[in-house]
């Protein structure tokens, strides 16, 4: 293990206990083929149903031990037999996580759901939301995570405080059908599909609805929904201060909503939105507790299950870095106005290699202490490209 910590004012037992309790939900569209609106390459051995999504879901929580929830889409994952679903997620040591509904892939939603000017379209959107709460009492299932994939394309298209107005209606629908104990996480995104106005495109507006809905409605933050340069951890900072902080959708991205593996170029931010989130649960911000960290990525080139098990790792990798913040020493630079002197705790604690420490907590668990070697000799990969040979027929991408 590495010694340096000691040095650190770092009490490493409760940093192991904390990564031994940190868990990070894996998307089953991300184990489905999926691509880019010019194409969908066919990954040899891609899962093609849920059961096979949750069967390779299964292999990454097994190797890194630290993801024993799967979020589903709907109608992407649609089954008849939910119990059947939840019974066999179980027997692979999973549950089933948020329920995630699809308003951006009928005709009838050219122009929105939930904000339609047609009242029709948007009771056939508030009905399919409801129908995704049935799914998550079916699977027992307490996050409903809604991304609303409209707005307009040119000024002047549609009222925007009429859009407004309608989604604030649509979404009281939705909540009051709310059973108690059930989160609903509001997703927020700058653009895309719609490019002049999206209807929720910031955490502010998000926050609004939230607060205007109740206790129970949280803003998800999406780490690829945002426009270039934004402070992310600033964010999370005033979500958690407002209590509403109610989880991620992690990913990593250069240019646009580009759906990366999470830390792959931002690692710094990462490792800096977890920094946040510690220093409010040290402070006693009960919202810290209670944040659901999600993955969200679709991978494109990229093999699938190896794509999830490295996503999975560096956001374990940023999170125990953040534990390794020397918060004592963070406040006293800051109360002492040294401009730099907080910036180098930082550093410190992000510079430290902490891949001894997170080979010592799989071994203290019976894990393999490098899980991408262990996949990659497991044999899994070939086998389920030897049994899944047909092309992939449930994904929800278009082409796929
Ligand atoms: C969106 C958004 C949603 C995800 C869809 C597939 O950009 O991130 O969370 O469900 O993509
Ligand atoms: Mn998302
Ligand atoms: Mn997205």
């Amino acid at each position: 293990m590495n010694n340096n910590l000691g040095k650190q004012n770092i009490d490493i037992d409760a940093v192991v206990g904390k990564i031994q309790q940190f868990t990070v939900e894996t998307p089953s569209w991300g184990y489905g083929d999926s691509g880019t609106r010019f194409k969908v390459f066919h990954w040899p051995g891609a899962a093609r149903t849920l059961r096979e999504k949750l069967a390779d879901a299964a292999q990454v929580n097994q190797l890194t031990g630290i993801c024993p929830s799967v979020a589903i889409h709907i109608p992407w994952d649609k089954e008849d037999d939910w119990q059947a679903v939840k019974e066999y997620a179980h027997r692979l040591g999973l549950r089933i996580g948020s329920v995630n509904p699809n308003l951006f892939q009928e005709d009838i939603y050219r122009l929105g759901s939930l904000c339609h000017v047609d009242k029709q379209v948007r009771q056939r959107g508030i009905a399919h939301v409801l129908e995704c709460i049935q799914i998550a009492q079916a699977v027992d299932s307490n996050i409903l995570s809604l991304w609303l994939a409209e707005g307009t394309n040119y000024p002047g298209q549609d009222s925007l405080r009429g859009r407004r107005h309608r989604l604030l209606e649509s979404l009281q629908a939705i909540y009051a059908a709310l059973p108690t104990g059930m989160r609903f996480l509001i997703e927020y995104k700058f653009f895309e599909p719609a490019f002049y106005s999206t209807d929720l495109p910031d955490w502010g507006t998000s926050l609004l609805m939230a607060q205007k809905l109740g206790s129970q409605a949280e803003v998800l933050v999406d780490t690829g929904h945002h426009p270039q340069g934004t402070n992310i951890p600033q964010i999370v900072a005033q979500l958690l201060d407002e209590d509403r902080l109610g989880g991620f959708h992690f990913n990593d991205r250069k240019y646009a909503d580009d759906d990366l593996i999470v830390g792959s170029l931002n690692p710094f931010e990462l490792f800096c939105i977890f920094n946040e989130i510690i220093d409010a649960g040290a402070e006693g911000n009960a919202n810290a507790g209670r944040i659901a960290y999600m993955i969200d990525q679709s991978h494109n080139i990229e093999p699938k299950i190896e794509a999830m098990i490295q996503s999975v790792l560096n956001i374990q990798t940023a999170y125990a870095k953040a534990l390794l913040v020397d918060r004592a020493a963070l406040r006293k630079a800051q109360e002492a106005s040294d401009v730099l002197g907080g910036y180098r705790v930082l550093q410190t604690a992000y510079e430290t290699d902490v891949r001894p420490l997170l080979a010592e907590v799989r071994a203290r668990q019976g894990l393999n202490p490098d899980p991408i070697t262990a996949f990659r000799s497991s044999g899994y990969a070939e086998s389920v490209e030897r049994e899944r040979a047909a092309v992939a027929t449930t994904s929800g991408y278009p082409g796929a």
